[in-house]
């Protein structure tokens, strides 16, 4: 964590309570099976105290500790119907979704938590406002996701790169171990819920067909390789281990909108705009289909957005079936 580029004085102690916090939750979130094995799961636990889901016991978490960190002036998540806005010191908004994937917990399916950090931009002239969180994701700070995978791992950038830590549970510290994360220019896997196909547009319908080796054959790229149909089918359902897999591996990640999510389903603000910060930064790409994600100007804390991520050929060809260059 130390290594993380460009991290120092008030943003380090930002980030170093943003590691606590997941330590704590990944301790959690580690025990949570045994939890429901010895009865736990109840209102109560066998002290009387009440047991919370694992994702108010996520919120919770990054509340409190972001809170008494005393650098944020605003404070929202994915889990608060509004912002919580109150110190009027805080130079820094954060922004997250405690615990991504949750209908996978009961599975032991990977889960995450994912985060961006905004500076405030008059910090010592103005009380903080939501417009503080209302700003494109090109302006995040820092961003990152902690997949609670077979390992716990970290990936975060602070606009130098997209970099992995993977916490070592016998001393409970992260440890650089994935430093400048690339993301291949193309990859061979879509990921996708492919339950929706009925839902989507013919664009989104064509370009599925085609990911599967049943559309329309494309050319040679500039660099003379022409894509090779079909890929691979992957999708745990979990935003966090679809989009890890991808960046490490390229390919494409999308849960574009659809008849039912007239919007898409997922967040701008806590799950959009910091994945598309870590693969712009690792050299990847990430689109509405038609626009850069990170150019967004958001209206509304909890706005939906369509969401493209993945290897930066492979968001191309996606957008070039959006905007009707291919069909
Ligand atoms: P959540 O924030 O309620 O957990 O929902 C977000 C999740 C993402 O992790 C994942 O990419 C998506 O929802 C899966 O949705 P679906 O089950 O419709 O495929
Ligand atoms: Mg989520």
């Amino acid at each position: 964590m130390h290594a993380a580029p460009g991290a120092t004085g008030e943003f380090t102690s930002l980030l170093n309570h943003i590691s606590l916090a997941i330590r704590i939750i990944n301790s959690r979130v580690r025990s949570a099976g045994l939890a429901g094995l010895l009865g736990y799961t109840g209102e109560t636990n066998v002290q009387g105290e009440e047991v919370q889901k694992l994702d108010a016991f996520s919120n919770e978490v990054l509340l409190n500790v972001l809170q008494r960190s005393g650098h944020c002036g605003v404070i929202a998540s994915e889990e608060l119907d509004e912002a919580i806005i109150e110190n009027n010191h805080g130079r820094y908004v954060a922004l997250f979704d405690p615990l991504d994937g949750s209908s996978n917990i009961d599975t032991n399916v990977g889960i995450g938590t994912i985060f961006a950090i905004l500076r405030r931009s008059e910090p010592k002239l103005t009380p903080p406002t939501l417009a503080d969180a209302l700003r494109p994701g090109r302006e995040i700070a820092a961003a990152g996701y902690v997949l609670y995978g077979p390992s716990t791992l970290f990936v975060l950038s602070t606009g130098q790169g997209a970099h992995g830590f993977t916490l070592d549970p016998s001393i409970g510290e992260f440890f650089l171990s994935q430093p400048d994360i690339r993301c291949p220019d193309r990859g061979n896997c879509y990921s996708v819920n492919e339950g929706n196909y009925s839902r989507w547009t013919p664009e989104i319908q064509s370009w599925a067909r085609w990911v599967k080796g049943d559309g329309p054959a494309i050319g040679a790229d500039k660099d003379g390789e022409a894509p090779k149909t079909p890929y691979g089918a992957r999708y745990v359902g979990s935003l966090v281990a679809d989009a890890h897999r991808t960046l490490m591996k390229g390919g494409i990640f999308a849960y574009p909108a659809d008849s039912k999510s007239k919007n898409g389903k997922l967040r701008l603000l806590y799950e959009a705009n910091p994945m598309a910060f870590l693969f712009e930064q690792a050299g990847g790409g990430a689109t509405n289909g038609k626009d850069r994600i990170l150019d967004i100007m958001p209206t509304e804390l909890h706005q939906r957005t369509p969401l493209v991520i993945g290897s930066k050929d492979d968001v191309a060809a996606y957008r070039q079936f959006m905007v009707g260059e291919r069909s």
